[in-house]
This record gives C-alpha cells, structure tokens and sequence, in this order.
C-alpha cells in the first residue's frame, strides 16, 4: 500500500525552511527515522517518519519553505505506526529492560525476610504536659499498643493518618507534626545486629583517632601555620568506621562502588585508616597539609591534588550535600538509560550539622525524594556546634532537620542514644526521661558534656523527681558513661543497615556525638574544639588512656604514630574487612574508554558560508548538535542539560528526538501532544531537564562530567544556561569543578552585554569570561562565526573525550541573527582559532596609515563593518583579528613571559599574541562585548606595542542592540571614531578626523563613563 508523508504540526510556525534532506527515494525507512530537517528563525527539528516504508517520491527540497499539512514524501509498501508505539525502538527495549529489572527487584524484595520484631514494651510516651485528661490519653494509647501488637506498624500508622484526616475533616486544623519523639528511631529490639569483633574494631578506631590526633598536632608543631582540625574526626570516628568495616564497597572489576562523600575537615580521619592500611607511610602523613614538595597530603579532599585517592571536593559547605543528591541521580539516569548496570549502588554523604545552614545543604532535598533516590543516604554528624558555637543552642538541630527532612519526604533514622541508656528509657514507665529529652536544648546538652557526670545529674535528671530517681543507683561515673547514638557501633550499625535496605526515598541517618571526643577537657565539647591544633602533653597522655593507645609516656610526648606489625590481628582484621568489600576507600581511578572524536566532515556543512541565511551562533550551536546526534560514537554519550530554557536557546527539538530524562516516564498527554516539538518525558530520556535551578544543573553537569572516574564510562556533558546565571550564580560549583577533573562543555548562551538587548541589567553578562578564566582548567571560547564554534567545540571532544586531557570548555553564544562566513583558507586558521585569534581580513590600499583591530564575539563584526568605514571615508588601512578567546591568549602570554625570565640566557621565546602582532604596523585597538579587562588581559604581550582597549564596563540596561552598543561605545561609529582619535594620539594623523567623526556620529566627549551610569 502507498501512504503519504505531510508536515507535522510545528507550533506556531509557518513557512519554515528545509535544510536537510535526511533520506532519498528508494531509501527504506523504519518509524522514527528522520527525513528532512526544517529551521525557523531560531531553532532547527528534525521531522520524522511515521510511517516505515520505500520511498517513491520526496516532494520537497533544500531551500523550500514548508508549513503543518504539506506533502513531504510518498512511501510504498509502507506500514502505519500504531499509535500508542510511537516510542523510538531502543527506547522501548530499554523501558522493557528496566520494567524487568525492576520487577526482579521486587521479587527479591519480598524474599527479604523481616527482621523478627519482639515488641516488649510500647514506644509511645506521654510527653505533653498540657494533658488534662491523663486517663483518657492512657486509654487511646494502650488500645494503639494493642493494633501494633497484633496488626503490626503500618496498621497502626494507617489508622493514626485516618484520625488525623478525620480531625481535619472535622474542622482541627491543627498540622500534624514532623516530629518524632529526641529518641532513636529504631527501638532497641529492632536494631540488627553487627558480625564484627566489637573488641578489635574498637581497638582499631583508637588507633585511628590516635594516628589522626597525631598528625595534626605533629604538623603544627614543625609548621604553627599549618591548621588542621581534630575535633570533627574525633566526633565522627564511629560513624566512618562501621562504614568502613561493614558496609561501603569499593570499586573493582566485579562491581562499581559505592559513592563516599567524605565531610572536607574529617580528612585527618581517612588519612590515618589508609595508614594503617598500608595505603600511607608514615613519612605521607608526616608531609600532611605540606603539598608542595609531591607526595604531601592535601588539608582537605581534592582529586586535583590526591588524584589517585579523593574522588569528591567536600570542604566548601554545602556542595557535597547538593552534588551527593546530583550524583544519585544521574547513577539512575546512567542506569534508565542502560549505560550502567544496576548494581545497588549507594552514594553516601557525610555532613556537619552547622554545614546543614547552607541553604544548599537542604536545597535539594525535595528532588532527591521526589526521584525517590533510595540509592542516597546522608550522614548527618549532629555534634551540635559548628565553629564559634552551638548550632542550635536554643532550639534542636536533630528534631529541626528530622521535621525538613521528614516533610521532604526523606526516611528518616535517629541514632541519638547509645545502648547504655536503653534499660533507663525501658524503665521510663512515665514518659517523664522522654519528656526531659524532648526540653533539653542543645546549648545545655553541649554543656553537659564539656562538665562531668555529677553535673548531669544535677542539670539533667534532676530536671524531675522521677528522673532523678531513676539513676538513683547510677555512680557520677556510671552517668557520665551514658553515650550518645552516634559513638555507638551498635546503634549506628542498626541504622546502617536500615539505610541501605531502604526502598523508594532516600535516607538520612541523623546522628548525635560530641565534638571533640575523648579530647578532655581542653577539646571535649567546648566552644573552642574546632579550632584545636594543639595538644600538650598532658592533654595526649589524656588521650593515650581515654582509648588505651598502646603507647609509653616518652611515645606520647615525642606524638609518635602507632602502627601495629603486619601480621598483628588489627592489621589483619582491617584488611580483611576491606577485602570483603571489594577494596579501599577512598580510592579514584579510571576505566573508562575513550569516545573517538567525531570525523571532520561532520562539521563541514559549518565550513560554508550560510549565504543570506542569517543565525546566530546558539543556533549553530544547536544545529551542530543535532548533527553530532547521529553519529553513533557520540549520540549516546551526549547530556544535553538545561535549566528549563530549552526553547530559549531553540533546543525544543530535542524534546521529541531524545526525550527528556523522567524516572517515571510519562504519565500525562502533553498538551502539546500534537506538535512535532510535544514535550516528551521518558524514562531513558537523555535531556536533563533541571528545572529553574542553574545549581542543581551545574550539579548533574558535574556528575556527567566525572562520569568516566565514578561510572568508568566517558559521557559528555553540555549545560547550556543564561550566561549571566552561569559562572557568576554557580561559580562555586565551577571550581568544584575545576578540583574534580570534570571534562565537558559549558555553554553560555545569549552572551553578551550589548548582544541580549532587551533583558536589562541582570540578564546582560559583560564579564562571564574573567569568572572562568578564573579556573585553572577551564578553557574559554568567545565565537563569532559558525565555523570558529564547529573548530572549537571539535577539539574540546578530541581534547577531553578522546585524549582524556583533565579540562573543560566554557564557550558563550549569542543570539543576535547574521549570516556566516565560509571558514578562510588560510591553512593556520584553525590553529589560530584554538590558540585564541587569526587574522580574518586585510585593508591595504592606500599604504599610509595604519592599524590593529581586535574583535571578539559579536564585537567582532562591528569591527569589521568599522575598518570598512576607515578604509572607505579616511583611508586608514587595517588588519582585523578575530579573537576567539583573550583567555587563552593571556594562558600563553603568561606562560611565554615566566619562561623568558626564568631562563635570561636563553634565546627568548614568542607569545602567540606576539608572533601574530609584534611586527604589524600601527597601534592595537581591541573590543568585545565584555569589560575592557577582558581584552587587557593581552596588552603585555604585544612587545610594547600601543594597545587600547573597548569594551562594556558597567551595568547593562534594556534597549534596543543598536543604542546598548552606542551606549557602551563599542558599535561601529564609536570603533571609528576611536580608532581615528588613537591614530592621532599615536600622532600618525591629525586629531580633527576624530573630531570630525564624533561630530558626524553625534558622539559626546563630556559623555560620563558608562560604569557610572
Ligand atoms: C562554604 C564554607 N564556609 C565556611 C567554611 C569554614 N568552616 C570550616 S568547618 C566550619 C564549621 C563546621 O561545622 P559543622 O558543619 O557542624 O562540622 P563539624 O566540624 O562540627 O563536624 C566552617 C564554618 C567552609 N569550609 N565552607
Ligand atoms: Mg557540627
């Protein structure tokens, strides 16, 4: 049967223009393969088939306008689609793959068997002193005891929830708390219990915290300058720990890893570990904090630094909590999209409670719950201070971040007693040791642990008769022995486990220890821990005893480090746990297999010259894109991530051609279902969409980024955002990103102080560029034309993908429409377009004056369009550079220069800006749609040449393009005039052409300086 193929609908536009053909007749073609590409002013789709089938006829060519209904091609033999499969066959295989998966998952997930749970005594406590009818409440509660008795937990939360609904139906609309009881989550009978020998991992972790201790202390003893922090380990050393011996798997060639973030200061913690695992020498942890001889330890985790060992830069708070969340994330994107196997992976972070104050701790706490990540467990080690103080010292950080958490969506596990309390809380027939527990605000519960256990008594549990009574036979010693949750092995085991057999949200394990512990009383739980260094000798002789640290009196005062023999049973045990678990911690390495670099001539169609086709260079961006999708090497590798602007930058097409990443597929019809462009949601989509949330898609571009070292598999990830909300909103990530070897593109779309025009003051970015020049390995691009992005963007893939070279690129676009060029012959334009800028054209007639134009970005074309008028109306000859990045430029000025110093007697080597220009004719007149510091950044090294920069300093506006480039003096008339006006001062001709030209462009002198305007 024949069939015929029209035009889709396109939205809202008509007469679009065919770019492409995609297939010719006599092609055989399958549902979904595309047949033409079609452009608009601002974006590019691929249309298409519906229909399999031998094509007959094609009814259309390149350069055909076409709109919703016109013939496209004629097919014969041709199959209809049905219309519920219109889904792209790969796609299908990978829903039908995972929907296996899952229910595989599911089966095993009924064959664990529940934990037998022996309920001796209820959990539910009378704690609310406004009770007026106590009897009453007695009555409720032991009938609620009785439905968990027999009917188990959910019975009873079901029917908690329909007397909540109930009341509220009823017109008590008083909100159901967050809050849970200030106990563990876990009840004692429910805790799992832990295989390993209590004994020898206790004496391991003293061991650990000794070597920790030591380090810093022995480091600022050579070095009073050095810093370092022993408190926060000191607090956290149970937790690492049962990680480390029970849980945590390392990545080896059966299974991929678990995913650690390390809190940044605990860092002493990890190093002392790998130490006794014979990961470090003692001469390692000697150089810690001193890295600039190589071999030293870095202060804090950086894979720049310890690439072999750090996998995740941490220590900027807030980062690792946001990044940890990105990184489960795009482990279930990598896994829906069937890149990696789904191992049961975990991504593990640790926090501090003060660290939770950055509004990025919790900022994307509501995602992580909402992608029910159950492959994400946080950490929180609640010391209860921060670096001045108490984190809540009026108020309960555990019970705060319990109720955010829990209202997220979170599963949430308090580990805040230890076992020593649990006979006192089973013996709290009352609720009264609950209800003092519950009143207690941290500043009192850091108190009490800076005193002694006479001082609990009396402040604590003499809060109440009863209370009082209840320790009654409890020795001070006894009292002060009472450990909190989260120095307990058993208790943070219990809640270990729990995590990680979590299903369907993610879990954050909220822990409670004292900063400082077993420091005494110079360090234990004072408001001055963070900052202790130093420990005299009395306070290490404390420390010796307090975790029975095999050392004499003469090893304590010289702080020696203790290292058990090899073949001591320590020493074996901790190898052997790690053994089971696959390997060490932290470790980073790679695996990953490069992506062969695209072959030139897939961006050759970028070499032409567009003709009265006018674009502009997002559109390129996105055209090339969309060609780089059908080569087979990098289609699959490509994360296209944007922060909800796809259809801003024109990249709407990409909805329907790969689909955007949704875990749960699609569970609507879109409204816009119809159109060709419909907003597509899949399970195995490849767009990230993040939503309006540049942080959270720096985020997932890092997690892509680094993929090649976590998942051993080389992605390439482009975040394509508003300049302006790009570096300067997330520039913390950015170096982040920077310290993790990330490799991809960063885009900075509809770049430019003067090229966004109608935006305003907030949206126009004259200053993207020096932001990022700020990073060491990230290498920037400032475009023109089409073909200088097709040359850059293919060596940042040669360079990053396939050479594995540890950069990555930030490249701006534009969105100002003109045509473009054919690629100059010239055989080293390429290079110099690399290297950061070539000649682009000439005007020598008249042989008597001239000078040196500099243009970037859009800029660039004023300055051509300006030489023109110098040339036309003055006679002033000139040679135009097109400066595809002053950033690399300066990289190899600076480079060149050190080297020319350092070495006096040698013959002095060129910058590349000083081959290009040293030995040109006249002065340099540079400009660009950024501050004049952008093109500055060259003027030492162009052998003491004249050199003025232009350049848009000062805060953008909204007006038209035309009068922001008059109004920032960088349009065509203002490039004349001053160039004229340099050409006098440089006294090679006389001033009254400038004056002139000002006079015929309408330029005021007495103009105020744009920066103060
Ligand atoms: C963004 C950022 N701001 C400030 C600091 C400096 N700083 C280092 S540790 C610290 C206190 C941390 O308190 P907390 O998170 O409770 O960790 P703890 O040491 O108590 O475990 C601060 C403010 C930092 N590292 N990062
Ligand atoms: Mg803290």
């Amino acid at each position: 049967m024949s069939e015929k193929l029209l035009v889709p609908d396109i939205g809202d536009f008509e007469n679009v223009e065919v770019i492409e053909l995609l297939v010719k007749p006599g092609d055989t073609i399958k549902e979904n393969d595309p047949i033409v590409t079609i452009e608009s002013d601002k974006s590019s789709v691929e249309i298409p088939s519906t229909i399999s089938g031998k094509i007959d006829t094609i009814n259309v060519k390149v350069g055909d306008k076409v709109s919703k209904g016109d013939l496209l091609l004629s097919l014969i033999n041709s199959t209809k689609s049905l219309p519920e499969s219109n889904l792209p066959k790969d796609t299908e295989n990978i829903i039908k793959q995972a929907e296996e998966a899952m229910a595989v998952n599911k089966e095993e997930l009924v064959k664990v068997p529940e934990p037998p749970k022996e309920k001796k005594q209820s959990i539910i406590q009378v704690t609310n002193g406004l009770d007026t009818d106590p009897l009453e409440t007695q009555d409720w509660l032991e009938s609620l005891t009785a439905v968990i008795s027999k009917n188990g937990n959910q019975r009873a939360h079901f029917l908690i929830k329909e007397l909540i609904n109930k009341a509220y139906r009823e017109g008590a609309n008083i909100p159901y708390t967050q809050n849970t009881p200030y106990i563990n989550t876990i009840p004692p009978e429910a805790e799992i219990k832990s295989n390993g020998d209590q004994n020898m991992e206790r004496r391991i972790r003293s061991l650990i915290r000794w070597n920790a201790a030591a380090m810093v202390v022995r480091a600022n003893k050579k070095f009073p300058e050095l810093g370092g922090h022993i408190g926060t380990f000191a607090s956290a050393a149970t937790l690492y720990d049962v990680g480390m011996n029970h849980f945590w798997r390392a990545k080896n060639n059966k299974f991929g890893g678990d995913l650690v973030y390390f809190q940044g200061h605990s860092a002493p913690g990890m190093y002392a570990r790998a130490f006794l695992e014979g990961r470090l020498t003692e001469k390692q942890l000697d150089s810690f904090r001193q890295e600039v001889k190589p071999g030293g330890l870095s202060s804090y985790p950086h894979p720049w630094l310890m690439p072999n060992f750090w996998q995740f830069p941490t220590v900027s708070m807030g980062l690792g909590p946001m990044l940890a969340i990105y990184q489960a994330r795009y482990m279930k994107y990598l896994i829906n999209r069937g890149l990696i196997k789904d191992e049961g992976r975990k991504v593990w972070a640790f926090l501090g409670d003060g660290e939770m104050d950055e509004p990025e701790s919790m900022g994307a706490i509501g995602l992580a719950a909402r992608e029910k990540l159950d492959n994400l467990i946080f950490v929180i080690n609640c010391n209860l201070q921060r670096l001045d103080g108490p984190v809540r010292g009026n108020g309960k950080i555990i019970q705060e971040l319990e109720g955010s958490f829990r209202g997220a969506g979170w599963n949430v596990i308090k580990v805040i007693w230890g076992s020593y309390w649990d006979s006192l809380l089973a013996n709290d027939k009352t609720g009264q040791l609950v209800k003092i527990m519950n009143e207690t605000v941290d500043g009192e519960y850091q108190a009490m642990k800076a005193r002694d256990g006479a001082y609990v008594r009396e402040k604590f549990f003499g809060k109440h008769p009863e209370t009082l009574e209840l320790v009654s036979s409890m020795s001070d010693k006894d009292i002060w022995r009472l450990n909190r949750g989260g120095h307990d092995p058993h208790k943070v085991y219990a809640a270990y486990d729990k995590a990680t057999k979590n299903q369907g949200s993610p879990t954050v394990i909220i822990a409670k220890t004292i900063k400082g512990y077993g420091m005494g009383k110079t360090g234990e739980s004072v408001n001055t821990t963070h900052q202790t260094k130093k420990l005299d000798v009395d306070d290490l002789m404390y420390y010796r005893d307090r975790f029975d640290v095999p050392l004499t009196d003469e090893q304590v005062k010289n702080i020696e480090y203790f290292k058990p023999d090899e073949k001591s049973p320590e020493i074996r045990y901790i190898k052997e746990r790690r053994l089971k678990l696959g390997g060490y911690l932290p470790e980073r390495s790679t695996f990953a297999k490069p992506i062969k670099a695209p072959s030139k001539d897939i961006f050759d169609f970028m070499k032409v010259s567009t003709g009265d086709k006018e674009m502009s260079t997002t559109m390129a961006l996105v055209r090339m894109l969309t060609n780089l999708l059908r080569d087979k090497n990098i289609s699959p590798r490509l994360v296209p991530i944007i922060p909800d602007e796809a259809r801003t930058f024109g990249m709407e097409g990409f909805f329907q051609k790969i689909g955007i990443y949704a875990h749960e597929g699609q569970k609507y019809e879109p409204e816009d279902a119809a159109q060709l462009s419909s907003y597509r949601e899949d399970k195995s989509g490849q767009v990230l969409e993040e939503g309006i949330n540049e942080a959270g898609a720096m985020s997932s571009w890092i997690a892509a980024a680094t993929a090649y070292t976590n998942h051993d598999i080389e992605m390439i990830p482009i975040y394509i955002f508003y300049s302006m909300f790009g570096f300067q909103r997330i520039g913390d990530l950015a170096w982040a990103a920077g310290d993790s070897q990330a490799r991809g593109f960063l885009v900075g779309a509809t770049a430019g102080r003067t090229t966004l025009a109608g935006e305003g003051l907030q949206h126009q970015d004259g200053h993207s560029h020096l932001i990022a020049s700020t990073i060491p390995n990230c290498v920037t691009y400032d475009p023109t034309f089409h073909y200088e992005l097709a040359t850059i963007f293919r060596e940042g893939l040669r360079r990053m993908h396939e050479k594995k070279e540890n950069v990555f690129y930030y490249i701006t676009t534009m969105n100002e429409n003109y045509s473009h060029p054919e690629m100059p012959k010239d055989k080293n334009c390429e290079e110099g377009i690399l290297k950061g800028m070539y000649k682009i054209k000439e005007f020598n007639k008249y042989k008597k004056t001239k000078i040196q134009l500099l243009g970037s970005g859009t800029i660039l074309r004023e300055m051509l369009s300006a030489a023109e008028i110098l040339q036309n109306d003055y006679q002033i000859d000139s040679e135009i550079w097109s400066v595809t990045s002053f950033n690399e430029l300066r990289k190899d000025g600076m480079e060149v220069e050190r080297y020319n110093l350092l070495n006096p007697d040698k013959a002095p080597k060129k910058s590349y800006v000083e081959q290009c220009l040293g030995s040109t004719e006249g002065p340099i007149m540079a400009a660009s749609d950024y501050m004049r510091m952008n093109s500055d950044q060259i003027r030492p090294y162009t052998n003491n040449k004249s050199f003025y920069s232009l350049g848009a300093d000062g805060f953008g506006r909204s007006d038209t393009r035309k009068n922001l480039r008059k109004f920032f003096e960088v349009d065509k008339e203002h490039l004349v005039a001053y160039g004229l006006s340099i050409l006098a001062k440089e006294q090679l001709i006389a001033s009254k052409y400038a004056k002139d030209a000002m006079k015929k462009y309408k330029i005021d002198g007495d103009k105020p300086m744009p920066t103060k305007l």
